[in-house]
């Protein structure tokens, strides 16, 4: 099913819950479940907390599309970056040994993670599409750890409602609540189509949130912090997206 074809039966499906119940008691269901995403910062939005709402108390457990061998797009290409950091190139050329990855917060055992680490546990792969904002696609394999995996390693804290992911790139970091984060397609990505991650594409490491739009995967992740309370970080949005006007609950 395309991006677009979804969103409109999500719409059809949400214009129908809100006929039934009114808005408001759509509006009150979110509130009571903690379904307000950080960015409408209580104001009920009729499309994104609704959207959001709805993913979460009807759709959770929904998959993204996982394509066949043969629809891996022939020539994936990067979006457009900045050019690497002087950290950045010295950790590259040292072929990536000394990329560490550190997860803290509301853990019962903070721990910080080798490229190897991440590499010797159980690997998973998916096909599947990054969708731009902008409009183009591409659909690659994926490699890499599922992050519930890791997750589980450090234990996450029943208080915990969200993860927070920064990049090596200080502009670059967004937060996803739990349901993504142990979601069984978010993935710690170090491969694409059978070899490491290009550096185009987020090499050596990059979340994976397949479910969402291709701004929520984020390259050159270096910490993980578990948060119940997202007003801490950067403008208290939930990510630099909204701070930019884009959303920060971008489920395609
Ligand atoms: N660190 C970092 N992550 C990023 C970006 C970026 O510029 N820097 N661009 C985002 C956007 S807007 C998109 S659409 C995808 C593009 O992924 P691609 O380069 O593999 O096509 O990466 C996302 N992750
Ligand atoms: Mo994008």
């Amino acid at each position: 099913m395309t991006g677009i074809s979804r969103r409109k039966l999500l719409w059809g499906g949400l214009a129908t819950t809100a006929g039934i119940a009114g808005l408001g008691v759509a509006a009150r269901l979110a509130q009571k479940y903690g379904l307000i995403p950080p960015d409408h910062g209580g104001i009920y939005g009729p499309g994104e907390t609704l959207n959001y709402a709805f993913q979460r108390l009807v759709a959770r457990h929904s998959l993204a599309v996982e394509y066949p061998r043969s629809q891996i797009s022939a020539r994936p290409f990067p979006n457009e970056m900045a050019p690497p950091s002087e950290a950045f190139k010295r950790l590259q050329a040292g072929g990536f040994a000394d990329w560490r990855l550190t997860i803290d917060g509301l853990v019962d055992r903070p721990a910080v993670f080798s490229l190897d680490q991440l590499r010797s546990y159980p690997r998973s792969s998916q096909i599947t599409e990054v969708a731009c904002e902008e409009g183009w696609s591409y659909v690659a394999e994926w490699t890499g750890v599922r992050l519930s995996h890791v997750l589980e390693i450090v234990g996450v804290q029943p208080q915990a409602k969200f993860l927070v992911y920064f990049s090596i790139e200080p502009d670059w970091w967004d937060s996803i609540d739990i349901d993504e984060a142990m979601h069984p397609q978010t993935f710690l990505t170090y491969a694409m189509n059978g070899n490491d991650l290009p550096v185009g594409n987020g090499g050596p490491l990059r979340l994976r949130v397949p479910r969402q739009l291709g701004y929520k995967s984020v390259k050159f992740i270096t910490h993980l912090t578990l948060t119940d309370d997202i007003k801490k970080f950067g403008k208290g949005l939930g990510s630099g997206a909204p701070e930019a006007g884009y959303a920060w609950y971008a489920g395609i």
